[in-house]
């Protein structure tokens, strides 16, 4: 690989992966994509870069292998620090932003996972109502981080809460639809929805993002494979 070529290894409905490229493209980088197939066996590439955890996004340049998409996230915004920033100015913002992704990713990302395809009725309903209450934790966040007519949590362009955020609301999309429930909705969640718009509304987020349809299809045969989870 050439001294500073970009590459990222992912696969298409990764929302994860989805963090990284909406990054790479606000930042005009450009990057090669190398596609894994999340449905088949374990690549030899990710095993190989991500021995840990053996996941994607993995994210190759400069002779260096980064790992984890919260890193992946804060590693361009220091070495590409062009315009837009990813990351708030502030520390104390910074800090808060960091807090918040980290709880979606610890608390909200297991209980979307078990909600998507738990075999008992009763642990589902269970992780759905685990997502009701920390949506209502983050619907707080935005209410005062999105006052002010900021339309994003970044403001004008898509910061770090944006990125990081942003591409799970598809997949709480299908939980809803998969579950009649409505997780978003104008009674508990009303910034977190006008959020929603704004986000599926920025240029970069309608260049790269997949059809809802394709998620759809593809989280059907997802649903399957995680059901073979011991934990689920
Ligand atoms: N904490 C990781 C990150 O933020 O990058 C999570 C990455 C992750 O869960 N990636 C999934 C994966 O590689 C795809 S969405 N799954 C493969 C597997 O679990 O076998």
């Amino acid at each position: 690989m050439g001294k500073s070529e970009v590459k990222l290894l992912g696969a298409w409905p990764s929302p994860f992966m989805l963090r990284v490229r909406i990054a790479l493209h606000l930042k005009s980088i450009n990057y090669e994509f190398i596609e894994v197939d999340l449905l088949g066996p374990k690549s030899e590439l990710v095993l190989k870069s991500n021995p840990i955890y053996k996941k994607i996004p993995v994210l190759f340049h400069d002779g260096n292998t980064i790992l984890e998409s919260q890193i992946i996230l804060q590693y361009i915004d220091e070495v590409w620090p062009n315009a837009p920033s990813i990351l708030p100015s502030d520390a104390a913002q910074r800090a808060d932003s960091r807090f918040w992704v980290a709880y979606f990713d610890d608390k909200l990302v297991p209980a979307l996972i078990v909600a998507l395809a738990a075999k008992s009725k009763d642990t589902k309903n269970a992780a759905i109502a685990e997502l009701e209450q920390g949506l209502v934790h983050l619907e707080e966040v935005a209410s005062t981080k999105l006052s002010k007519g900021k339309a994003l949590f970044g403001g004008e362009n898509l910061g770090y809460m944006d990125i990081a955020l942003g591409p799970f609301l598809v997949w709480i999309g299908i939980i809803e639809k998969l579950n009649g429930v409505k997780l978003l909705n104008e009674t508990n969640t009303p910034s977190l929805l006008r959020w929603a718009d704004s986000f599926f509304s920025h240029a970069v987020v309608k260049t790269i993002f997949p059809e809802a349809e394709k998620l759809i299809e593809f989280a059907m045969k997802l649903i399957p494979v995680l059901r073979a989870r011991p934990e689920l």
